[in-house]
């Protein structure tokens, strides 16, 4: 059984797919970052968001950094397994 910390963090994306289709959308990923400051704090990304300072341009380079087969979308499935 996996501690709560190893839960969480493998992978942080998990908690973030709020309409359970085991994807995650990049408005799901933003929704996130916003609303837990401890999401934002382990992927190094800000958590309050904005478009004109800069933030959301970090956010959604990192999000397509995760997004593999740029589906604009992340497969959860596939960040899990690590392979
Ligand atoms: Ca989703």
């Amino acid at each position: 059984m996996l501690a709560e910390s190893e839960r969480w963090f493998s992978p942080p994306v998990a908690p973030m797919d709020c309409n359970g289709d085991g994807e995650l959308s990049l408005t799901e990923f933003i929704v996130a970052l916003r609303g837990h400051p401890e999401v934002s704090a382990v992927l190094k990304l800000p958590h309050v968001i904005r478009q004109e300072d800069g933030s959301r341009d970090l956010c959604v380079s990192a999000f397509n950094d995760m997004d593999d087969d740029n589906s604009n979308f992340v497969d959860i499935l596939m960040n899990n397994c690590n392979c």
